[in-house]
């Protein structure tokens, strides 16, 4: 029987991947999407026309239209993705951040509920590492306390909870994907490792002269979210509901993504110098190309996240290194140096985001 699946966040990086997978796997899929003055949908422009793919407008701060949404389809699986997810953005826009990313997911659990579906429809929220924070220990697990440190994580906190006692108290088929950073060709440009490979590529075409940077120091659990969406399908197609770390169990920081992204582009970078003082200098040149800007540091950072998928790769079969890290990076680098050939030929004084 061909299922029905419902992705909130469908135009986001991981939505898009999601639609793909869940169309090869023959599903029906419904996305939703937010109204903008401006019809920009790039990550899914190649599935619009596509007979089994449909978009529907909603918002999760719009109860009604979820009501609408999920009374109509009907839907045999939800994909909770949509999220404020940028950290930096929700010290600036923290309200709203709570709004989406906490009482959304609410929202969502209880459209679910009063259209009577709550026995037939599976839930998958996104949760997320930031939870970790502060970290209490490393590596992290499904045991490790959870230290929020940012009104993001904060947020994210609630909807972990409220999926939990969703499940405990309707027996609702509903669990979170604990996924630490998952990158790729189609991240937002305004997170760091984007960023970075966007930035490298213009540098190295001479479209932009430098790359203003915040905590270089900040360690990641970088993994390929074409890998981590299977596993958002994975955790559906479990006999319980249970919640998962999906990381790679490989740590690395932003500058060393940084020096590989480099490389990538045909730089060999050098860093000297500490914090606010640090540069990336050109070998080859000796010119400076990365600086740090306090612009880009946070009230509270999160710097040591590093997952142990022990328990996905056991009871999910999912094997979170199926993209290396270099594999991550030169990918990323590669896409975004054809990317900017095609781009107007305009300056980027790199300073901005
Ligand atoms: P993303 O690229 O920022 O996409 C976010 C999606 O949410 C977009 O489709 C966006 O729509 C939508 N959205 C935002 N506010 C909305 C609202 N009020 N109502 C409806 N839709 C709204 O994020 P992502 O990287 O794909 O991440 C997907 C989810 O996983 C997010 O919940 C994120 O917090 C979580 N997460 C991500 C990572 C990661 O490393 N990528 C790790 C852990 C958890 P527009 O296109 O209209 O803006
Ligand atoms: O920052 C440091 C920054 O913005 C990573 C979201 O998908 O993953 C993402 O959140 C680190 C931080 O991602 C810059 O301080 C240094 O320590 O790429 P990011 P994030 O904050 O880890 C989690 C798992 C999510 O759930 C979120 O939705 O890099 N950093 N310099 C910088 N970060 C940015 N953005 N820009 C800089 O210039």
């Amino acid at each position: 029987m061909e299922k029905t699946a419902l992705i909130t966040g469908v135009t986001g990086q991981d939505g898009s991947y999601l639609a793909e997978f869940l169309l090869e796997k023959g599903y029906d899929v419904h996305g939703m999407v937010r109204r903008s003055s401006v019809d920009y949908r790039e990550r899914i422009a190649h599935l619009e026309g596509n007979k089994r793919f449909h978009l529907h407008y909603g918002d999760l701060t719009d109860s009604m239209s979820l009501m609408a949404i999920i009374g109509t389809v009907r839907p045999d699986e939800i994909y909770n993705l949509a999220a404020q997810s940028h950290v930096q953005v929700s010290f600036q826009v923290p309200e709203y951040t709570a709004d989406v990313a906490g009482v959304g997911v609410l929202r969502v659990l209880e459209a679910v509920r009063l259209c009577g579906l709550a026995e037939k429809c599976r839930i998958y929220q996104a949760s997320t590492s930031e939870l970790f924070g502060k970290v209490e220990e490393v590596p992290q697990n499904e045991q490790t306390p959870f230290h929020p440190y940012s009104p993001y994580a904060v947020a994210k906190q609630y909807g972990y909870w409220i999926v939990k006692e969703y499940r405990e108290a309707y027996q609702m088929f509903c669990c979170s994907g604990i996924l630490f950073n998952h990158e790729s060709e189609r991240r937002g440009e305004t997170f760091v490792t984007r960023k970075i490979s966007l930035a490298a590529a213009r540098i190295a075409h001479g479209l932009q002269e430098k790359l203003y940077l915040g905590n270089l120091d900040a360690l990641r659990d970088w993994g390929y979210a074409k890998d981590y969406v299977e596993c958002m399908w994975l955790m559906l197609q479990n006999d319980r509901p249970k919640d998962f770390v999906i990381a790679t169990g490989e740590q690395h920081s932003v500058r060393e993504f940084c020096r590989l992204a480099f490389h990538y582009a045909g730089i060999e970078l050098e860093f000297s110098g500490k914090r606010i003082e640090e540069k990336g200098i050109d070998k080859a040149t000796g010119k400076v190309l990365v600086e740090v800007s306090p612009d880009f540091y946070r009230p509270t950072d999160v710097v040591n996240l590093l997952g142990d998928p022990t328990k996905a790769k056991k009871e999910l079969g999912w094997n979170p290194t199926k993209t290396s890290f270099e594999q991550l990076v030169s990918l990323m680098v590669n896409h975004d140096m054809e990317k900017v050939l095609h781009e107007r030929r305009e300056f980027y004084d790199g300073k901005t985001f």
